[in-house]
């Protein structure tokens, strides 16, 4: 990906688009699973999709983060929505506050030295890690998941193609 706005912007809008296919895919009941007791559920993982945006302030960028104390939502429906408003939101300041040279400048996060523009990818890649582990957990909700790289199961068989195995 060239490090430009532009070039960012438009695969950040590619994969959040991604990301809120499955955010709508939820139910209120499927917040709650789990894969295990102690893990992280359905709902917090979807939930710290919309916080882990917010993080990208951390690099300079203003714009306005979830209210504060603020932990989740039982409403599928609301972190969907508070989804796309953080996205929308911190696509528009960076392409209101800063220009190509921004996405150069090196900033000191957890001790590395990050270019703004890797933390952008970074996070385009994160976002992607929890959509695989949503997936799965929706599967066993029950929900179908919807496609995001390729054909699910579902998809195939739509297409009165054999599933791979
Ligand atoms: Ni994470």
């Amino acid at each position: 990906m060239d490090m430009t706005i532009e070039a960012i912007v438009k695969e950040w809008e590619k994969e959040a688009a991604l990301t809120s296919r499955v955010l709508q895919a939820l139910t209120d009941d499927s917040l709650l699973q789990r894969i295990i007791d102690d893990r992280r559920t359905l709902g917090e993982l979807a939930w710290h999709l919309v916080t882990s945006v917010q993080y990208m302030r951390a690099l300079g960028l203003d714009f306005k983060g979830v209210d504060e104390g603020a932990d989740g939502t039982d409403s599928a429906y609301e972190i969907a929505l508070e989804y796309q408003r953080i996205n929308k939101a911190m696509l528009q300041a960076v392409q209101t506050q800063w220009t190509d040279s921004h996405l150069h400048e090196k900033q000191v996060i957890a001790g590395e030295e990050w270019r703004n523009g890797e933390s952008i990818q970074y996070s385009i890649l994160h976002q992607a890690h929890h959509r695989g582990q949503m997936t799965v957990l929706m599967r066993q909700a029950g929900l179908v998941p919807p496609e995001l790289y390729g054909p699910t199961y579902e998809t195939w068989a739509d297409k009165g193609m054999k599933p791979l195995k």
